[in-house]
């Protein structure tokens, strides 16, 4: 993660498809590509909640006909898929591997829908034509994009999606002080918070500060009651990188009628969760009071968050 200048933006706002995540119970491939220097591409790869880990598959060639399969712990309607296609682990290693193209989606009852990925280093939410009750679903690559290096096929990231309301209050938008600078690593949007991925967050982009000062507001479209916050304190997913980057420790929230309540942060690179008196609000801001500097980024990052 590189520091990069940024000019201000005070505030974005963008709105979130509706949609909840149905947890992955187990995962199987058709085929797997060999471990390579203590590095694996098991199915489960594509479902352990990072970006910097794949799925590749194992077939002569670029992989055509081969399969992922993904089983919910139940019976469930799902409304489409969220697919991070390729090697995200680097901007350089996405243009390198294959990316799925097509592909074709098989629900329990065997009926099939094909589904189309643009070639972008983007989370896409590919729907299906109506909603599918089923357990498990069978996701086969039809047609890829071809990488400039290497002729495997990758997919880093896959989530179920259901139209069943989420266990948080859904943002509408958001806003935020700054953002860091998008790198060959990826970006630092703030919907980054939200996207169930460890590895994937919103990050500063102030020049020299630590991060006090800064803030990220979360907008709800309407009044609702918030009594809690679960956060991923700095960089998720890997020890070393959460190290590197500057936590949080101290935070003031403030609802939308101008009232604050100031809270303790753990600085622990686990979920954690921060109850608060509930309050109704359309949106409260988190405001970063005190910092604890990583080894070598002078950037506050937050992975995931969520407000109950
Ligand atoms: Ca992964
Ligand atoms: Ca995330």
């Amino acid at each position: 993660m590189k520091r990069t200048a940024l000019l201000a933006i005070l505030a974005v706002l963008s709105t979130v498809a509706l949609a909840s995540r149905v947890d992955v119970e187990r995962v199987e491939a058709s085929s797997v590509y060999p471990p390579e220097q203590g590095i694996r591409y098991d199915a489960k790869m594509a479902t352990d909640g990072k970006l910097a880990t794949a799925w590749i598959e194992g077939e002569e060639g670029s992989g055509l006909g081969s399969w992922l399969k993904l089983h919910a712990a139940g019976e469930t309607e799902l409304t489409g898929v969220r697919i991070w296609g390729g090697l995200w682990s680097s901007y350089d290693f996405w243009t390198r591997a294959n990316r799925p193209k097509t592909l074709e989606v098989k629900f329990d009852d065997g009926s099939t829908e094909t589904l189309t990925l643009q070639d972008k280093m983007e989370a896409q939410n590919l729907m299906f034509s109506k909603p599918r009750k089923t357990t498990s679903i069978r996701i086969k690559i039809k047609e890829v994009y071809s990488g400039n290096t290497w002729f495997d096929t990758a997919i880093s990231e896959v989530q179920l999606l259901s139209a069943a309301p989420a266990d948080h209050h859904e943002p509408t938008g958001f806003a935020f002080s700054s953002k860091l600078a998008d790198d060959g690593d990826g970006n630092y949007k703030p919907e980054n918070m939200t996207d169930g991925v460890l590895d994937s967050m919103w990050c500063e982009g102030s020049d020299e500060g630590d991060g006090t000062g800064e803030w990220v507001e979360v907008s709800f479209g309407s009044t609702v009651p918030v009594k809690s916050l679960s956060m991923i304190n700095g960089v998720g997913g890997n020890l070393k990188a959460w190290m590197n980057s500057n936590r949080a420790t101290k935070g003031r929230l403030t609802f939308s009628d101008g009232s604050t309540h100031d809270i303790d942060i753990k600085n622990g690179a686990t979920l954690q969760e921060i109850p608060f008196p509930e309050k109704k609000t359309s949106s409260v801001r988190l405001t970063f009071t005190e910092v604890y500097k990583g080894k070598e980024y002078n950037d506050l990052c937050v992975s995931e968050l969520y407000f109950r």
